[in-house]
């Protein structure tokens, strides 16, 4: 049925005209020059390094959008399930490094590029990145692309084209400073696709009325539309020709045009303001890492973008011609986090208001398609929307929710008839002043399966948020999945030497395909050799590092000394502030050393980067703290090169890409239980970085993996924390004599104006420490320690840093998407013909 039936001759001029693909240096600079002389109408007399990569890129991209349309076409034709990945955030960093790997042409490009004059890294550099996330959650959607093309799965990606990504940090005068980040100057890696677009309804009535058959039915009518426009951004696989799509949503105003009526009745800037209202869905990302602000215009566009992104789905499914009751055969949706779940109500009203099925046989269908991924537990994460909000804004999706919610609690009530109690507690409304729609339960009510995304975090959803779930459902709907990084950026990509240094030992570069293949590289932990060129590798990173850190802030570190990293969105469970406490600890205790004892001491210099959301004004201290202390630890001529402390501006995927490599220590410290996974610290090791980390989300598996001796864990266990919390509002709260002694210093002025980092001081002090950063501060401050003293020993150290390498292969996202595909998506791959058999 999905077999468009193209006359022969039609066909033929087609296959024969089809562009080949560039092979050679010759045929790259070929494609290159014509971009750079038509697309871009530049000539070899200015050509700078931009334009440069514009030729680069647009060639690459034409080789991308070749086998995207192959990729495509076999999909439809083989018609078989799909997965849609539904996220608000894809943090995807920049394409071209990664395109030209992924197909296999990077080799070829440097030469080309060499021939027009041009170093490839130079060009490399170019790039904006495409920066349309915050953090962990949407560096995963990313990483997940990557791995479903690169294992043949098929697979889209819906999210927003925001015409602005996450906020550039600039930090003056030790604050941090927010510039809008406009990338949509010059982009090649979207295709605009006008012709696919969608109306999009918001606010009116909804109106019950009699159909011819007799039966009652509700229609949404009147408010107010905006037109979703589709951009397709390909994803190409590692090593394969599948090229899977990533589809953006754009917002514009419905008529395309100003509304000439207005226009011509004189009101020319309210028609242009329509215009902009419709366009600010779309506009921004908002820049909050795990923190729900509940504002309209963010429930807005999750609902544009559910809506947009489902009537594409809805309108594929129905091209293939199958019944209804076909649909979670054809289609899986992944809702990455609570912020997709409107699809949940979209998808019925779908069903039951437009195509005319029962309420029942439409649950069936939204039950087995959708699953649902939790990524925190943190409460002011949950999100809530308030009852009159979405009256007015989704009429109709309210009253569907009720209707869910009511069938959920009858039936509830039927299996527990003795606990009225659990029925409040449980419903998707909460009976709060105003009400409010909690949607973590619409999506486990609505979903087939839900998984955490580290082993204790899954088990700790299952004890906490979601308890009363699985007493009603059985255990077997909660699952876990642990989260994963790709291989090919955060090892192959950002370490290439590391990367190719390993393939020589193996023979193949086939383990970034399968990553426990790495654990053939153990058999080389005593090649000394093969040792040599792991330390002058880890040693240049560094130097790589160092020179950035020369080139943006002017300051110099010395590539020896110990690396010690924490980069990271800024948050209070993160722990800057435990970091950056034990910094001035570490100052006190050097000035404290004669110096004859100092020098026996191992050099550090402590790098951080990360953003605040801007309006998190207890993260923004923390960041203005940690330069401060900077300010003054590297002006003391009493540790000099043994503690320098640097803040890295502007932390993003691409400066990720130079930082990851460069660790000799990564920190991974937020209070037990909060942090969900963490990725960072995945990508950290693989690097053959050791870390300082709590007993907390993915550390603890790491630590099963390459084994206790290779990590350095402290502080207090997750199943503590209440228990300590309680303490300290109820009990009576001893401060940490360490801490007090670093209080004092800020106190006294040290680290300028006193005043300015009270709040910080106050919430351990005062406020009940909610975060645990006196309770495990000694224990912090004793496991740096025993870093300084394993550092001592180079060998050692470096065999833990081999060691843990060989044993990361669990980490990879491939792993993660085969399990997702085999317990939660029921999805075969679609390995890729060759273009010949597709043709017959
Ligand atoms: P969509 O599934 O309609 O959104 O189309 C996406 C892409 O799939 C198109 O650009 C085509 O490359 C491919 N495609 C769509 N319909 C067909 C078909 O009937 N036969 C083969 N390929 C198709
Ligand atoms: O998701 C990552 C995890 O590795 C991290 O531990 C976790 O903190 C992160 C609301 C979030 N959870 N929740 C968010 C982001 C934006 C937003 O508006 C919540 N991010 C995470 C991947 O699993």
């Amino acid at each position: 049925a999905v077999e468009a039936a193209i006359p022969e001759p039609q066909r033929a001029a087609w296959i024969k005209h089809t562009p080949k693909p560039f092979s050679t240096p010759e045929e790259f600079e070929k494609d290159a020059i014509r971009h750079i002389e038509t697309t871009l109408a530049r000539s070899m007399y200015n050509c700078d390094e931009l334009a440069a990569y514009s030729g680069t890129a647009l060639a690459f991209r034409d080789r991308l959008i070749m086998s995207w349309n192959q990729t495509q076409q076999q999909h439809t034709f083989a018609d078989q399930k799909r997965v849609y990945y539904l996220s608000l955030e894809f943090l995807m960093g920049r394409a071209l490094d990664n395109a030209m790997l992924n197909v296999g042409q990077k080799d070829v490009a440097a030469k080309g590029l060499a021939d027009l004059g041009f170093r490839i890294e130079d060009i490399i550099n170019q790039e904006h990145d495409a920066a349309l996330g915050n953090g962990g959650l949407g560096r995963l959607a990313a990483c997940f692309l990557d791995s479903l093309a690169s294992l043949d799965f098929p697979a889209w990606g819906y999210g927003l084209r925001y015409r602005y990504g996450i906020f550039k940090q600039e930090i003056i005068d030790g604050y941090q400073v927010e510039v809008p980040d406009y990338w949509l100057d010059f982009n090649p890696w979207e295709f605009p696709r006008h012709d696919v677009a969608v109306d999009i309804q918001f606010y009116g009535h909804v109106n019950r009325y009699q159909n011819d058959e007799g039966k009652t039915v509700s229609q949404w009518e009147g408010g107010e539309i905006v037109r979703a426009v589709a951009y397709d951004v390909p994803v190409p696989g590692y090593g394969t020709e599948t090229t899977n799509n990533l589809r953006l949503w754009s917002s514009k105003a419905a008529s395309g045009e100003f509304d000439f009526q207005k226009f011509n009745s004189g009101e020319y800037e309210s028609s242009v303001a329509d215009q902009q209202r419709a366009e600010t869905i779309s506009a921004v990302l908002y820049p909050n890492d795990n923190l729900d602000r509940g504002k309209e215009l963010r429930l807005k566009q999750q609902y544009f973008w559910c809506a947009a992104s489902l009537h594409d789905i809805v309108r594929r499914f129905k091209k293939g011609g199958h019944a209804w009751k076909d649909f979670p055969n054809q289609v899986a949706i992944q809702l990455n986090d609570t912020h997709p779940t409107l699809a949940i109500p979209e998808l019925q009203r779908i069903l039951v208001d437009v195509e005319g099925l029962e309420w029942d046989e439409a649950w069936i269908i939204v039950h087995k398609t959708f699953s649902y991924t939790n990524h925190t537990v943190l409460p002011e994460a949950l999100e809530k929307w308030s009852v009159p909000l979405m009256q007015l804004l989704l009429p109709r999706h309210l009253q569907i929710i009720y209707d869910i919610n009511l069938q959920f609690l009858q039936f509830v009530e039927r299996t527990f008839p003795k606990e009225r109690e659990v029925l409040s507690r449980v419903s998707i409304i909460e009976e709060s002043q105003p009400k409010m729609v909690r949607m973590a339960y619409l999506a486990v009510i609505g979903s087939h399966k839900v998984n955490g995304v580290a082993e204790l975090h899954s088990d700790l959803i299952k004890t906490t948020i979601f308890q009363d779930f699985v007493k009603i459902y059985g255990p077997d709907k909660f699952t876990n999945v642990t989260n994963g990084i790709t291989p090919r950026r955060w090892l192959h990509q950002a370490n290439p030497r590391l990367s190719a240094l390993i393939a020589s030992k193996l023979g193949s570069y086939d383990f970034l395909k399968d990553l426990t293949q790495l654990n053939k590289v153990e058999n080389f932990v005593q090649d000394q050799e093969f040792r040599k060129e792991w330390r002058e590798i880890k040693l240049a990173n560094k130097a790589r590092l160092a020179k950035h850190i020369k080139d943006t802030t002017g300051l110099e570190v010395d590539p020896k000394a110990l690396f010690d990293i924490q980069v990271k969105r800024i948050h209070e469970y993160k722990r800057q502030q435990l970091n950056i406490f034990g910094v001035i600890h570490r100052w006190l205790a050097l000035k404290a050393l004669s110096p004859e004892e100092r020098k026996a001491t191992v050099p550090r210099v402590f790098i951080f980067g990360g953003k605040a959301a801007p309006g998190y004004w207890m993260a923004k201290t923390v960041i203005h703290l940690i330069n401060q202390v900077g300010k003054v630890i590297n002006a003391d001529s009493d540790v000099g090169d043994l503690l320098k402390v640097v803040f890295v501006e502007d932390y993003n995927v691409s400066k990720a890409e130079i930082i990851v490599p460069a660790s000799d220590i990564s920190e991974h410290i937020s209070t037990a239980g909060t942090e969900a996974s963490g990725t960072s610290n995945m990508k950290f090791v693989l690097n053959g970085g050791l870390i300082i980390g709590t007993c907390d989300g993915a550390n603890i598996e790491i630590t099963r993996e390459i084994g206790e001796n290779n990590i350095f864990l402290f502080g207090n266990l997750a199943e503590d924390v209440e228990e300590l919390r309680h303490g300290h509002l109820y009990g009576n709260y001893q401060l940490d004599e360490g801490l007090a002694k670093v209080f004092d210093e800020i106190r006294n002025g040290r680290f300028g104006d006193a005043q300015a980092f009270t709040a910080l001081i106050n919430a351990i002090v005062d406020h009940g420490d909610y975060y645990l950063v006196s309770d495990d501060f000694n224990s912090y401050c004793k496991t740096q320690e025993l870093i300084d003293e394993a550092y001592k020993d180079q060998e050692e150290w470096l065999t833990k840093s081999i060691t843990s390498v060989a044993r990361m292969g669990f980490f990879s996202s491939d792993r993660c998407i085969e399990e997702y595909a085999e317990t939660i998506w029921n999805l075969e791959p679609q390995k890729p013909k060759e273009s010949a058999a597709l043709d017959a």
